[in-house]
């Protein structure tokens, strides 16, 4: 049935487009009732409006939070014009009929699209105004619901053909555009809220966190948050990039196990160490460290347990690295190492490094006390018949405790405290092995008298059986397999010791 309007509550946030459609109420003489800005518009093109506030006998409050939202109007709204019991209580309760609702609601999308404050953002949450296109959409059958800007000229040239009058089809079609307008704005607030939890990691980063240059590739974003200066003096250089401070990491912890010992040197690539050596002078130590692995030490992040003195430095100096590390550096040694400009240089502090790991899991993050068990040669149970050398016992512990800063599944192999060659972060301990023993062999090194380090049991004695094969004579491994006797029995067998420590390095 039609319906004629005869009362209409406009309140828009956007005003433009307004006036024809006002100046066309006015004619048909329509009571209009409005919001504060929206009334001053109105008054504004000479048109008689009523402040919803003298319907309400309320103003407006909390800053506008609080308008609209008042049994007046909405029960102004919500009656069903044939219904004798509403029609009794709006005369009973003094409620005035609203038969057209026009509502441009805060621009929420907007907003956010603007990169405004959080706060901003909030207050951009229309609450009265969705409640009224809610209202007036719910109660189609009496009330016309104009709930956006942008169908303001469809509803005018309505008004002027029909005079005001509405077919039932013609409020349906409106509220069908209202209850669009109101999932569409509620679900742009969800994603923004959803979006907020997502992101919660990273917006801490890039509040008070270091702003790197990209983050792991050049596409990504990157931040470190932390205090860098605590830890190092940065003498040289460029400043870190992601993965320099990720391997940076990877070397202080695997040098904190040296720590105090005869001058050791590493050399990591991608985490992992690829030149390792114990020796009487740092310099010896730097050269068999880089004859481990002379390839992957290119674009390495090279770390020394003490001074790096003018010797070391000169050998140094013909190689492209990326950081030297180093508790300190002889003045030689700095002026010599400065002379590549972009050669990041770094002074390690005397700081305990922290206990505690944390890296992002899923929609969380993965918090673990730190893995701070170093192997030690009181900790070794001997398994087998054939107890290692004093040489062999120290090899075991100096290739196990690289072992444990490796990426799993790992095997170290070494010999005479130098890094002959590991495995790293293969799906299978035998193809660690196997990439050790043919790393080893491609660098020319013999692996008689070599021992083998291993992060993990042996579930099988596959690994024992190419390791001895290869020419290894001793081997450490944390034990724990049900069947450790199968790799223990072949030790046996072939003159091959095993020693157990205990402790497991798995490194995901
Ligand atoms: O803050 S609100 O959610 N509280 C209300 O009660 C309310 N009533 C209407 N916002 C409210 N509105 C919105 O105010 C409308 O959706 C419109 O966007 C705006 C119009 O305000 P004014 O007429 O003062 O410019």
């Amino acid at each position: 049935h039609n319906k004629t309007i005869s009362s209409a509550l406009i309140s828009v946030f956007s005003k433009d487009g307004l006036e024809p459609i006002v100046k066309e109420l006015n004619q048909l003489g329509v009571t209009i009732y409005s919001t504060g800005g929206t009334e001053k518009f109105i008054k504004d093109l000479g048109v008689n409006v009523i402040p919803v506030e003298d319907v309400t006998s309320y103003p407006s409050i909390l800053g506008g939070r609080v308008k609209t939202l008042h049994p007046k109007v909405f029960g102004g709204i919500l009656n069903r014009q044939n219904n004798t019991q509403d029609v009794a209580e709006l005369a009973e309760f003094s409620i005035p009929q609203i038969d057209l609702v026009i509502v441009d609601l805060y621009p929420f999308e907007k907003t956010v699209a603007s990169d405004s404050s959080h706060e901003d953002i909030i207050e951009k949450i229309d609450i009265g105004g969705i409640s009224l296109i809610r209202a007036a959409a719910k109660n189609y059958s009496d009330v016309v619901c104009v709930s956006s800007v942008e169908d303001y000229s469809e509803f005018l040239e309505l008004l002027k053909s029909k005079k005001g009058e509405t077919s039932d089809d013609d409020r349906k079609r409106f509220a069908a555009k209202a209850f669009n307008v109101s999932s569409h704005y509620d679900t742009a607030i969800f994603n923004y809220f959803n979006k907020n939890q997502q992101e919660t990691v990273f917006k801490i980063s890039e509040t008070s966190g270091k702003a790197l240059r990209y983050g792991e590739n050049p596409h990504q974003k990157g931040f470190f948050y932390g205090d860098f200066d605590a830890m190092f003096t940065q003498l040289h250089g460029k400043d870190l990039s992601y993965n320099n401070l990720l391997d940076v990491d990877a070397a202080v912890n695997l040098m904190n196990e040296f720590k105090g010992e005869a001058p050791t040197f590493a050399i990591l690539k991608h985490n992992n160490a690829c030149g390792f050596a114990q020796r009487d002078t740092l310099h010896q130590a730097y050269v068999d460290a880089l004859a481990g692995d002379p390839v992957s030490a290119f674009g390495g992040i090279l770390i020394a347990n003490t001074e790096i003195d003018k010797a070391t430095a000169e050998e140094i100096h013909s190689l492209f690295c990326e950081v030297v590390i180093a508790p300190s550096f002889s003045a030689e040694a700095k002026e010599i190492l400065e002379g590549k400009k972009n050669r990041i240089l770094l002074i390690q502090k005397e700081i305990a490094l922290p206990k505690t790991t944390v890296r992002t899991c899923l929609n969380g993050v993965l918090v673990q006390d730190k893995d701070n068990k170093t192997d030690a040669i009181s900790d070794l149970s001997y398994m087998t018949n054939n107890k290692p050398s004093q040489n062999e016992l120290e090899d075991l512990i100096f290739a196990s405790k690289i072992c444990k800063h490796t990426k799993s599944n790992t095997i170290v192999l070494a010999k005479n405290k130098q890094l002959l060659a590991s495995g790293t972060g293969q799906t299978s301990r035998v193809d660690a092995l196997n990439q050790a023993i043919h790393k080893a062999k491609s660098f020319n090194f013999d692996l008689k008298g070599a021992v083998m380090a291993s992060d993990a049991f042996f579930p099988f004695p596959d690994c024992v059986e190419i390791a001895k094969n290869a020419g290894i004579t001793s081997v450490i491994q944390p034990g724990g397999s049900i069947k450790d006797e199968l790799s223990i029995d072949y030790c046996n067998q072939n003159n091959v010791s095993m020693v157990f420590t205990g402790t497991r390095h798995f490194k995901h």
